[in-house]
């Protein structure tokens, strides 16, 4: 791996007694998992996630909508968690046998956090793996796989939609509240693989700027919080985060 990582940033991580990790798609692209703003390919290529993710698209369409969440719930079925997941697994069980507070905060609603070992990940925009009805809310359970039916119908008439936030819907507030929280407590906030573009997540990195804890970026490409963290560290997840977490002993 060629990114150097600056011995000021692993001594902040190996310090710390309370770490913030916030995930984006970037930490999954390893998996296989396209991230949003990547091109869909094959037969979804001529759609933009942009405006499939809303509740207007499936209103407009819920067929389309229910077939192009189930296609992504297969595709997170059929992969595994690569060595970025397992380094914040890591990195959490560090933290934690040494009696600190990790708070792992992830916009993917793909699960491979969870199936990598962490634990209490906050979900902020949802899951994959929890639909409900769109209009009695009743969670839906042992949903086949693939769905035996676009849209999949549910006893009150409604149909099911996947338990995800969509654009112009607002996040759990107790999952934000917690975020925010532990954001205004931290001692570092490390960031990985999110283009900072879709709030208000993309907001909570100024929680921590604005006290002076550092805060750390791990991406190939540069973001528009490029300029504003401690450390951008520059490549993929699989190779920085490794790398950190074997650097601090963990
Ligand atoms: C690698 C890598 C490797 C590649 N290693 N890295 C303020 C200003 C402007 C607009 C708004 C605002 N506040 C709210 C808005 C509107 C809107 C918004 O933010 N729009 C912007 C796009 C302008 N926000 C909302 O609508 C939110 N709701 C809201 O604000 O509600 C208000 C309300 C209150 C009360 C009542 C009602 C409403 C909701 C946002 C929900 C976003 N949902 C989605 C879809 C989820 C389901 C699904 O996946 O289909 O979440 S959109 C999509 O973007 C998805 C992602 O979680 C999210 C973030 O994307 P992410 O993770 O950053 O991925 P990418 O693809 O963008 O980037 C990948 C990165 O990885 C890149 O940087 C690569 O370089 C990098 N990378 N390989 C490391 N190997
Ligand atoms: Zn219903």
């Amino acid at each position: 791996m060629n990114t150097e990582i600056p011995e000021a940033c692993i001594q902040a991580i190996a310090n710390a007694r309370h770490i913030v990790v916030l995930t984006g798609a970037g930490v999954s692209a390893e998996s296989g998992i396209l991230t949003f703003r990547d091109a869909l390919e094959g037969l979804w290529a001529k759609y933009d996630p942009r405006e499939l993710a809303t509740p207007e698209a499936f209103e407009r369409d819920p067929e389309l909508v229910s077939r192009w969440y189930d296609m992504r719930r297969l595709m997170c079925r059929d992969t595994s968690p690569n060595p970025g997941h397992g380094a914040i697994a890591d990195l959490q069980r560090r933290t934690e046998r040494s009696g600190g507070t990790f708070t792992l905060l992830t916009q993917n609603i793909d699960g491979l956090h969870q199936r990598a070992g962490a634990s209490d990940v906050i979900e902020l925009h949802g899951s994959l793996w929890k639909w409900r009805c769109a209009s009695c809310y009743t969670p839906a359970t042992d949903l086949p796989e693939p769905l035996a039916e676009f849209p999949s119908p549910c006893a009150c008439g409604g149909f099911l939609r996947p338990g995800v936030v969509w654009f112009g819907e607002a996040l759990s507030h107790d999952d934000l509240t917690a975020a925010a929280a532990a954001c205004d407590a931290c001692d570092v906030f490390l960031s990985v693989g999110t283009s900072g573009v879709v709030y208000p997540v993309a907001g909570l990195i100024d929680l921590v700027s604005v006290r002076g804890a550092p805060t750390i970026e791990v991406n190939p490409d540069v973001t528009p919080q490029s300029g504003q963290v401690t450390w951008s560290l520059r490549g993929p997840a699989g190779e920085v985060l490794p790398a950190l977490v074997d650097s601090i002993g963990a």
